[in-house]
C-alpha cells in the first residue's frame, strides 16, 4: 500500500531534475498548512472550501519543506486576487503581501517583501527566494501581509511551492544531501520498514515509479561502480 502513495511526489522528483515540487495548496491538498488569524479559527474543512485570505496578522504557513540541494525557492501562485483600498496615504505595493522563509527555531532567514508590482490586482504571481547561501535545509514558508495601517487583503486557494536545484542529483542521492552514502540507504529502510519518509527526496532510484526494495538494490549498485 505504501508504494502507491506517493505517485505525485515521485513524478514530480523524476520530471522535473532542476525544480521539484516541494509542497502544493489548494483544496485537496492542504494537510500540514497552518492558518493563524488570532482570535478566529479555520479548520481544516473550512480551508478546503474557501479562499485563504490574508491580511493585518494572518499569516498562512507551510509543512516543513525539505530545501536540500535548492539553491532557490519558487512560490507559484495560480489563482488569487487582491484587494487594496489605494489612496494619498496607503500605497497599493507597501500593502502587498511577504513571502518569508523560517527554520526550525521559527527565525526568519529569508523574506521577499511587497511581491505584487504597483498593479491593483494579480491573479497568478510567481515569488523567487534566493536560498543558496542559507544553511538550514529544513524550512517552513510563511505568506502574511503587513500589519496595522495597509489596506490590503490577498485570496488564495491554489499555489506550488517548488524547489530549483543548480547542480544535477547525485545518483542514488536518496536523501538530498548531494552524496551518496549509507545514509541514503537508511532513509529507504526508514520508509519501507517504518513509513517514515522524512529523509526521502528521490526515493525511486531505479525509476519505475514506486520505492521497493528493488531501490535499495540500486542504491547498492550505485555504491560499488
Ligand atoms: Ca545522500
Ligand atoms: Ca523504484
Amino acid at each position: 500500500m505504501r508504494r502507491i502513495l506517493f505517485p505525485l511526489l515521485l513524478l514530480c522528483t523524476i520530471s522535473a531534475v532542476d525544480a521539484r515540487v516541494l509542497a502544493v495548496f489548494n483544496q485537496n491538498n492542504y494537510e500540514g498548512w497552518v492558518y493563524d488569524r488570532p482570535g478566529f479559527y479555520m479548520d481544516t474543512e473550512a480551508i478546503s472550501k474557501n479562499k485563504i485570505g490574508l491580511y493585518g496578522s494572518c499569516t498562512l504557513t507551510s509543512p516543513q519543506l525539505n530545501c536540500a540541494g535548492v539553491d532557490t525557492v519558487i512560490v507559484v501562485v495560480n489563482e488569487s486576487y487582491s484587494l487594496y483600498y489605494q489612496n494619498d496615504k496607503y500605497d497599493a505595493r507597501k500593502g502587498s503581501p511577504t513571502v518569508s522563509l523560517i527554520d526550525e527555531g521559527g527565525n526568519v532567514v529569508k523574506s521577499v517583501e511587497h511581491v505584487f508590482s504597483t498593479a491593483q490586482l494579480q491573479r497568478v504571481f510567481t515569488v523567487k527566494i534566493d536560498i543558496s547561501d542559507v544553511s538550514p535545509t529544513m524550512l517552513k514558508l510563511r505568506l502574511s501581509c503587513p500589519q496595522a495601517d495597509t489596506y490590503c487583503a490577498l485570496y488564495m486557494r491554489d499555489f506550488v511551492v517548488e524547489g530549483a536545484e543548480s547542480t544535477p542529483p547525485v545518483a542514488g542521492d536518496v536523501n538530498g544531501d548531494g552524496e551518496l552514502t549509507s545514509a541514503d540507504v537508511t532513509s529507504l529502510y526508514n520508509w519501507l520498514l517504518n513509513g517514515d519518509h522524512s529523509a526521502i527526496v528521490n526515493g525511486d532510484v531505479n525509476g519505475d515509479s514506486s520505492i521497493t526494495s528493488n531501490d535499495v538494490t540500486a542504491v547498492y549498485n550505485f555504491m560499488l561502480n
